[in-house]
Parts: C-alpha cells; sequence; structure tokens
C-alpha cells in the first residue's frame, strides 16, 4: 500500500482503474444532507469526496469535514477556492497551480499563505496542475482568478501545458469546464492531454450523465469528478449511474 494519497492514486491508476470523486461545495449542502450523500457516495462506490468552491458564503467549514469524516470512510480530499479553505480533519488537498493563466496569485500566491497552516495541520498537499477550458461561457473560476480559460479547439495547446505542469513535477492534472459548465471538456483535448502526459488526468464541470462520463474515460480520463448533478431531484441515483459507468470502464 503506497504511503501518500497520490502514491495510492497514480498506483491504481497505473493499473488501469478509473476512479470517481464526489464533489461536494459546503454552501450547497446542510449538515444533514452532506452525512446522507457521503453515505451514498460510499455504498455506489465512489473513490473520494472532494469538497470545496471558487467563494464560500457558509461559515462551517471544518464542521463540514468532521460530518464527512464521521459518514463515510473513504478519503475526504480538500478542493480549496484560495487559501482559506483548509482543514485539519480532512485526508488530503489538492494543492493547485492554475496553470492555464497567467495570475501568479494562482501560480504562487495563495500556495506561499497556505504553506505554513499545511505544515501545522499534517495534510498531504497533492500538487496538482489545474487547467480551465473554455465552456461557453464565464465560469467562477475565470471570473474570482481573472484568467482565461485555454480554447476549447486548440487540444495540443492544453496538451502542451499539462506536459509542462508534469516536468514541473505535478503529479496530477485536472481538465476543469468549471462547476455547471454548458460545454464540458471535449474528449479530443483530453486524448491530446493523454497523448503527451504520463500522470493521472482528472476531467470534470459539466459532466451530468453516464455516458458523457464515459465519454471522457473513452477518451482518457482516469477520474471523473460530478459536482452539480448532486443538485437534481434524482441526483443520488444519477450519481449511481455515474459510478457504476466508472466501474464498467475500470480494469481492475
Ligand atoms: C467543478 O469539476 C467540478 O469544479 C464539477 O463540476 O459541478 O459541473 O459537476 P460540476
Amino acid at each position: 500500500m503506497s504511503a501518500t494519497m497520490l502514491g495510492q492514486i497514480t498506483k491504481n491508476v497505473t493499473k488501469g482503474k478509473k476512479l470517481y470523486w464526489v464533489l461536494l461545495d459546503p454552501d450547497d449542502f446542510s449538515l444533514h444532507d452532506a452525512a446522507m450523500i457521503a453515505r451514498e457516495s460510499q455504498k455506489c462506490g465512489a473513490d473520494a469526496i472532494l469538497v470545496g468552491g471558487s467563494l464560500l458564503y457558509s461559515n462551517h467549514f471544518d464542521n463540514f469535514i468532521q460530518t464527512l469524516k464521521k459518514a463515510c470512510t473513504i478519503p475526504v480530499i480538500l478542493f480549496p477556492g484560495d487559501a482559506t479553505q483548509l482543514s485539519a480533519y480532512a485526508d488530503a488537498l489538492l494543492y493547485l497551480s492554475l496553470v492555464s493563466g497567467r495570475n501568479p496569485s494562482n501560480l504562487i500566491g495563495e500556495h506561499v499563505k497556505a504553506a505554513p497552516i499545511i505544515k501545522q495541520t499534517g495534510l498531504e498537499p497533492i500538487p496538482t496542475a489545474y487547467m480551465l477550458i473554455e465552456s461557453g461561457a464565464v465560469s467562477s473560476v475565470e471570473f474570482m482568478s481573472n484568467t482565461r480559460p485555454l480554447p476549447r479547439s486548440k487540444p495540443e495547446l492544453a496538451a502542451a501545458h499539462a506536459l509542462a505542469a508534469q516536468y514541473m513535477g505535478m503529479g496530477l492534472v485536472y481538465l476543469e469546464a468549471g462547476s455547471g459548465a454548458q460545454l464540458s471538456v471535449p474528449p479530443e483535448l483530453i486524448a491530446a492531454v493523454r497523448k503527451w502526459v504520463d500522470i493521472p488526468i482528472i476531467v470534470g464541470g459539466g459532466i451530468r450523465d453516464a455516458v458523457t462520463a464515459k465519454e471522457k474515460l473513452d477518451a482518457g480520463a482516469d477520474i471523473i469528478v460530478t459536482g452539480n448533478v448532486l443538485q437534481k431531484e434524482d441526483g443520488i441515483s444519477i450519481m449511481k449511474d455515474i459510478a457504476a459507468e466508472v466501474r464498467r470502464q475500470s480494469k481492475s
């Protein structure tokens, strides 16, 4: 068993396993509903729960993470919008560098603010290349980070960014269309990134059904993230369908 979360993820992905991560924004759920979703996520075979948002309005972050940790045994991984979204109760955090943009705050500034706190909490930071992909409308990440997304019609440009991030030592690459995106990350772009990089590829934003999840996996994604779908009336049932599809595409 690999000692680190990144080690475990990389090992599983290298063996051909496909993973499914469920994203919860603390603003969108009560503690009661979050606990219920955490239990259901684990039951249907999700591999981890991500927690975060571009901007948090609620003030129950630590409580939220503790509630999830009590409700399930799958890892709870932070997906922070900025350096304030940290909690010692989580298992690890995606240490995100927004490499598609050219804003120094998202490339090093927030990281410097977070580093001493991460050290004190003992959280495992997972160096992750975060790449925002054009998706039909201005996303919260685009607005908040004041950066431009990569054009969806330029797969080779995205591949060059991902490769540069791998050369810089990042352990994961996250292709992000943005929460609730009209258009999810195009398969051609995922395939181009897959051709050039060896590190695990996460794809999220606008994935609302199992067919779309399969399209991303077929193109070369290793990890599927869904968030918004849980807000739908039949959200739990869609989550179960997506989890089943990810399992079907998984080699082990
Ligand atoms: C957003 O990639 C995630 O950061 C998930 O997006 O909410 O559209 O599923 P959705």
